[in-house]
């Protein structure tokens, strides 16, 4: 990267919200989803509790920065009484507003005996919430759905994992007529090979975008090298009418672990975002910091863009192979 390296600005603050900042006692908060409700910023940030499961537990915040106000109490745990997949734990959730029911969907990862599998939830307050149950089976997990229909068919973007190790882990886009009957799975956007930063796994990071060029999505690549796994983001762009056509692909990664708070934790070398939030031209990137905290970045959608112009057609074959 040379003229674009600045595509995203870290906030001062961070990381924005620690552990220490919680009403009660737990090991980490990271890898939040994120809205605007209400003319406020609301945070479901995970919370992993000094067991080692997650819950979510929403904060709210004025200014999207600081001043956090944040549930007293877990806000949404896992139900394994009546939904045993969830027995140890909920994560990463990533919120979609959805235009026509007009409430919020949200896709997270329940962390079941079998391994992690996609569940779906919806919400118009964040504090009374509606369960669909599980819609993919395990191992799948980095899902959300897109905010409308595809002539009369909703759209959810997924990464299972195959059976069969060395053919990679794969974003995944399918269909359903309701939420809750899935289906017609088709991969979309591969994980590159060899000595790419995204080979063999990638996954989607915050919810697809709608931008005036197209679905943005950010999504996570893991490098594995000698000293562990590192996480890193790039970014895609897809047909606003048919999700299912990649515009263009980034080539390089446009962020990754680079500060103390993303280099060490719980899990190091990990930028994990599940959420963002759009406005006056501007993404804010709300993301995990090494599996630990929750930090901040903005972009401004046009440089964004601009970069992905940049980089259209320049997809190398083994991306689509
Ligand atoms: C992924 C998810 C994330 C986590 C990341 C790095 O597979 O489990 O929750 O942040 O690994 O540990």
């Amino acid at each position: 990267m040379t003229e674009f390296a600045e595509l995203f600005n870290r906030h001062p603050h961070n990381p924005i919200l620690t552990a220490r900042d919680l009403p009660y006692p737990a090991n980490t908060v990271f890898n939040a989803g994120a809205t605007i409700i209400d003319g406020e910023t609301l945070l479901l940030m995970r919370v992993e509790d000094r067991r080692g499961h997650s819950h979510l537990t929403a904060a709210r915040s004025s200014d999207g920065v600081g001043d956090w106000r944040i549930d007293a109490q877990p806000t949404f745990t896992g139900d394994p009484d009546r939904y045993p997949e969830e027995i140890w734990g909920v994560e990463d959730p990533r919120i979609t507003w959805l235009e026509e029911p007009k409430h919020y969907a949200i896709a997270y990862t329940a962390f079941s005996v079998g391994g992690p599998l996609v569940s779906l939830a919806t919400t118009t307050d964040f504090r009374k919430f509606q369960r669909l149950g599980p819609v993919m089976p395990p191992d799948d997990k980095d899902a959300a759905l897109f905010p409308v229909q595809f002539n009369g068919r909703w759209a959810m973007l997924h990464r299972p994992v195959p059976a069969a190790s060395g053919t990679g882990a794969h974003i995944w886009l399918s269909w359903s007529p309701d939420l809750k009957h899935w289906g017609d799975h088709h991969i979309l956007l591969r994980a590159r090979r060899g000595g790419w930063w995204d080979a063999n796994k990638i996954g989607l990071s915050p919810p697809p975008l709608r931008t005036e060029e197209g679905w943005l999505i950010l999504y996570h690549g893991v490098r594995v090298n000698a000293s562990g796994a590192i996480y890193r983001l790039g970014l895609a762009l897809l047909d606003l009418d048919m999700p299912t056509k990649i515009i263009s692909r980034s080539d390089e990664w446009v962020f990754e672990p680079e500060r103390d708070y993303e280099l060490f934790g719980d899990v190091d070398k990990v930028v994990f975002p599940c959420g963002w939030t759009q406005l006056d031209g501007e993404v804010r990137i709300y993301y995990g910091a090494a599996d630990s905290r929750i930090a901040l970045a903005s972009a401004k959608v046009a440089d964004l863009l601009e970069y992905m112009k940049a980089t259209a057609g320049r997809m190398r074959r083994d991306d689509i192979a």
